[in-house]
């Protein structure tokens, strides 16, 4: 039962846009750096091709575009490759935690009319530096997890401010985005259900509409994190059999947040 809702779970991202509040110092970024997946692989190894493992870890600064090859170097915007004897990758503009980095996808690889799957082992690496985007709107990507190595498999994670992830179709992951910080901004999806888990007991208190699954408890330390999977499995498994989550209760939509502070 529980890998059966764990592969049911869909958060099917065909536009999910995750634009979390800011308002601290330095947060202003570097102009986009465009790097383009053109491999289905979730591998990181040197092999002439650019996953979006890869793409993801260069976006974040956990990996350099001097440690490219040749072909992987050709698929990062503003990058020049140096050619015999020195034969490195570089870029005075590089992605990285300082950049506003945009995955997009090759539609040679990933054809709009006929998606192509990335099936992945392991949770993605986190956006975990901010502003960086993961756009598939212009082509056909599918994002799968394939439960060969794993039991749980947060697909896509978002630990930071101002990122968005459209366009892509996320299958069976234990959670298709997981965010683990940000406001407590006001979010739902027409097309897929959105379960808000909250362990904020001001939160839950002050906006008990809004949270699906009240988590407080593991914060005061009442139950343990199993306890705490326990009571979003049960959630889950409600909404699949047809329990209307808040935000469909409350008619929210909408799936691009404002900005707070700046812009509202
Ligand atoms: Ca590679
Ligand atoms: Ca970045």
């Amino acid at each position: 039962m529980k890998r059966f809702a764990l592969a049911t779970i869909l958060l099917t991202a065909a536009g999910v846009a995750v634009f979390l509040a800011l308002n601290r110092p330095g947060a202003e970024a570097s102009p986009d750096v465009w790097i383009t997946v053109n491999s289905t692989d979730d591998s990181s190894v040197r092999d002439g091709k650019l996953t979006l493992t890869e793409a993801i870890m260069l976006a974040t600064d956990d990996l350099d575009v001097g440690d490219l090859d040749h072909g992987e170097c050709d698929q990062v915007g503003g990058t020049l490759w140096l050619p015999y004897p020195i034969l490195d990758c570089t870029s005075l503009n590089p992605p990285g935690a300082a950049s506003a980095d945009t995955i997009v996808f090759d539609t040679s690889v990933f054809p709009p009319g006929s998606a192509a799957t990335i099936s992945i082992d392991f949770d993605l690496p986190a956006l975990n530096t901010g502003h960086d985007t993961v756009d598939g709107s212009s082509a056909g990507v599918v994002v799968e997890a394939s439960w060969a190595a794993s039991e749980i498999i947060y697909c896509f994670e978002i630990a930071s401010d101002d990122n968005v992830i459209k366009g892509l179709e996320i299958h069976d992951c234990t959670t298709g985005i997981l965010i683990e910080n940000g406001q407590g901004n006001i979010i739902g999806n027409p097309i897929v259900p959105v379960m808000k888990i909250c362990a904020n007991a001001l939160t839950v208190r002050t906006m008990p509409e809004h949270i699906d699954v009240d988590l407080s408890d593991l914060l005061n330390l009442k139950i343990t994190l199993d306890e705490a999977a326990d009571r979003v499995m049960a959630m889950m498994a409600r909404n699949i059999s047809g329990r209307l989550t808040a935000a469909e209760v409350l008619g929210h939509n909408e799936f691009v947040l404002t900005k707070l502070h700046k812009s509202a």
